[in-house]
């Protein structure tokens, strides 16, 4: 029954991974996927998480199954996130909050009830995006066409483009949004320009599904909402899923929320008994660990203020690369304006750099990038930063 199948493509980015790990040059680089490295370039434990885990094991709790939605105190903590602690929306009953397998699992879990709600929908990305937005749609059954974006010329936004693209889109078209610090690209719309963006979608009876995958890493947590709670003050319906991967560095234990904004309370619940289907014909309820750690750690004064701390540290940190990589830059004589990479905002910066150059940062110098150009920010260290410097000096310049 095997024979004929097929070798399925890998995945651009965690393909990088695996040539990486079989580089034996010592001095190596990995900027492709987006995973923050502290300044020793290992993935950290938050000092908060390890104070809720530790707690954790000495309560040694019982392993029942959760909720297919998940705890309520997490649901309860991801609203207050997003929505801002004891906002309207956050109490008023009318969003549907489910714990899901990481960001990734929530837009699935949210591509699979809307085929269910709207069959005959279209989906539109940013040109680019996540690699993955396109795949997660296309395989819940969505034909997938992209919005304008990106802007080479600036390494900015072509939001008058994207307008123009927005309002295009037929009535009922699904509108996947990044909430904040774009992927690939770090190119993020102004306050301004999401309220164009809200009013396009109420105008033209768009479905805004918003990605929060880095909230935290451009300004803060509530300054990182600014998407959300521009369409929470719209009164409009939009769906939101939310990612810790980055913001507990909890990647593997897979902790992300699926928010639907619903019109009331009494929607509400029967919204959420639809989506609970979608989660019981998918994996039953979710995983206990990551959220509870998660849970923990927002719900309580004191972890959640050492949280916003350290996520301020990783935050900083990113900030400090792309300014110390500006200026290395220009000290190894790159007369190209690079100054773009410190007005763009959270993990990635999309450099400009062509496909050569960076096959040529791969073989000469063992330093991985996405053959778009994207790199990690957060992956440079103190330690790595010259080299990545000299090396990107010697392929820009030929
Ligand atoms: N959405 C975007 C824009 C991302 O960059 C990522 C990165 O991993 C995800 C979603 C998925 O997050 P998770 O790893 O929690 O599934
Ligand atoms: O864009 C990135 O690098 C991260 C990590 O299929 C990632 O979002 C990349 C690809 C993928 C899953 C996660």
């Amino acid at each position: 029954i095997f024979a004929a199948v097929e070798m399925a493509p890998r995945d651009p980015i965690l393909g990088l991974n695996e040539a990486f790990a079989a580089d034996t040059r010592a001095e190596k680089v990995n900027l492709g996927v987006g995973v923050y490295y502290d300044d020793n370039g290992k993935i950290p434990l938050l000092a908060a998480v390890r104070s809720a885990e530790k707690a954790r094991l000495e309560a040694m709790p019982p392993r029942g199954y959760q909720p297919i939605e998940g705890p309520a105190a997490y649901n309860g903590a991801v609203q207050n996130l997003l929505f801002g602690k004891d906002s309207a929306l956050a109490t008023s009953g009318q969003v549907v909050t489910v714990e899901a397998l990481g960001g990734t699992g929530a837009l699935k879990v949210g591509a699979d009830y809307l085929k269910r709600l709207l069959p005959n929908a279209s989906v539109y990305i940013s040109d680019p995006s996540w690699e993955n937005h396109r795949a997660l749609f296309e395989s819940a059954g969505f034909p997938v066409q992209n919005y304008a974006y990106y802007d080479a010329a600036t390494r900015g936004v072509n939001f008058a483009g994207m307008k123009a693209s927005l309002e295009a889109a037929p009535a009922g078209s699904i509108i996947v949004l990044h909430a904040c610090c774009h992927n690939p690209t770090g190119a993020d719309l102004s306050d301004a320009q999401w309220d164009e963006v809200v009013a396009v979608c109420r105008s033209r009876g768009l479905i805004p599904f918003l990605d929060m995958a880095y909230q935290g890493f451009a300004d803060g947590i509530d300054a990182d909402a600014v998407a959300v709670r521009a369409f929470s003050a719209s009164g409009l319906q939009f769906f939101v899923s939310s990612s810790f991967s980055k913001s507990f560095s909890l990647y593997g234990e897979r902790v992300g929320a699926l928010s639907i904004v619903t019109a009331s309370k009494e929607e509400a619940g029967r919204v959420l008994s639809q989506v609970k289907r979608v989660i019981r014909t998918n994996y039953s309820n979710p995983p206990i660990h990551g959220g509870a750690i998660v849970a923990a750690v927002l719900n309580s004064p004191e972890l959640r203020q050492m949280w916003e701390d350290e996520l301020a540290g990783m935050r900083d940190r990113i900030r400090a690369m792309r300014t110390s990589l500006v200026e290395q830059l220009k000290a190894e004589g790159v007369a190209q304006d690079f100054s773009f990479v410190i007005k763009q905002r959270g993990m990635f910066s999309y450099t400009g750099l062509t496909v050569d150059q960076v096959e040529k940062l791969k073989s000469d110098f063992g330093i991985y990038a996405v053959s778009t150009g994207r790199i990690c920010l957060a992956a440079l260290n103190s330690k790595n930063i010259g080299y990545v410097a000299k090396a990107i000096a010697q392929v820009v310049k030929g």
